[in-house]
């Protein structure tokens, strides 16, 4: 009941929508990446990447899942339009994932690798900006006292330690894209047609 409360209450709180950024030009969005990858190659952000990777896979399960209205495991015409499907740049619509061109899109070939990074490109900076509105003096951790509303945030998720993972007393931007990553296909609202879940 409290997490139904909670999730509901942070459901309702939105970060600029995800929509808009997809009609930022493709300018700004390298910009974003550039400035996210302007650190070093660290392991931390190697590990990171693979965070923010299998949250976009189970973000887009969960949109297949919404779309295949007859839950046969495939979607069909009749199930999804061309206008449904359509990201800028990547996907026109349908016959871009039918990839064998037999009228059905199997989740393999729902789970192209560049629409998968077109999300990572465009879900990072969103995180990263939720990050840093917590990191107050800009060090890229969160320490005591920049903690409190992500811990409440992550309570509900008790194996996620309040986003700070190996529970070192301070969250770094790595550990908090991964458990951010990992409770967002939670929220019921398809990222693509929502805000991200602000905290
Ligand atoms: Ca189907
Ligand atoms: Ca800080
Ligand atoms: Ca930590």
């Amino acid at each position: 009941m409290k997490r139904a409360f909670l999730l509901s209450t942070l459901a309702g709180l939105f970060l600029t929508s995800a929509l808009s950024a997809c009609q930022n030009s493709p300018v700004q969005l390298s910009a974003n990446r550039l400035s996210a990858q302007a650190a070093p190659r660290s392991a931390a952000a190697i590990r990171s990447d693979e965070g923010l990777r299998k949250g976009v896979i189970e973000l887009r399960k969960v949109r297949f899942s919404k779309w295949d209205k007859n839950v046969n495991g495939v979607l069909t015409r009749d199930e999804v339009t061309d206008q449904d499907m359509a990201l800028p740049g990547v996907i026109s619509g349908f016959k871009d994932y039918d990839s064998n061109g037999d009228g059905q899109i199997t989740l393999t070939e729902f789970l192209r690798e560049d629409v998968i990074v077109f999300w990572m490109n465009l879900i990072r900076p969103k995180v990263d900006e939720l990050f840093s509105k917590h990191d107050r003096d800009g060090n890229r951790l969160l320490t005591v006292g920049e903690q409190d509303k992500v811990k409440l945030f992550f309570s509900p998720w008790p194996k996620l330690k309040g986003g700070d993972l190996n529970q070192d007393g301070v969250i770094t931007f790595s550990e908090f894209e991964d458990a951010y990553l990992e409770v967002l296909p939670f929220f019921q609202q398809p990222v693509d047609r929502q805000a991200l879940p602000s905290i």
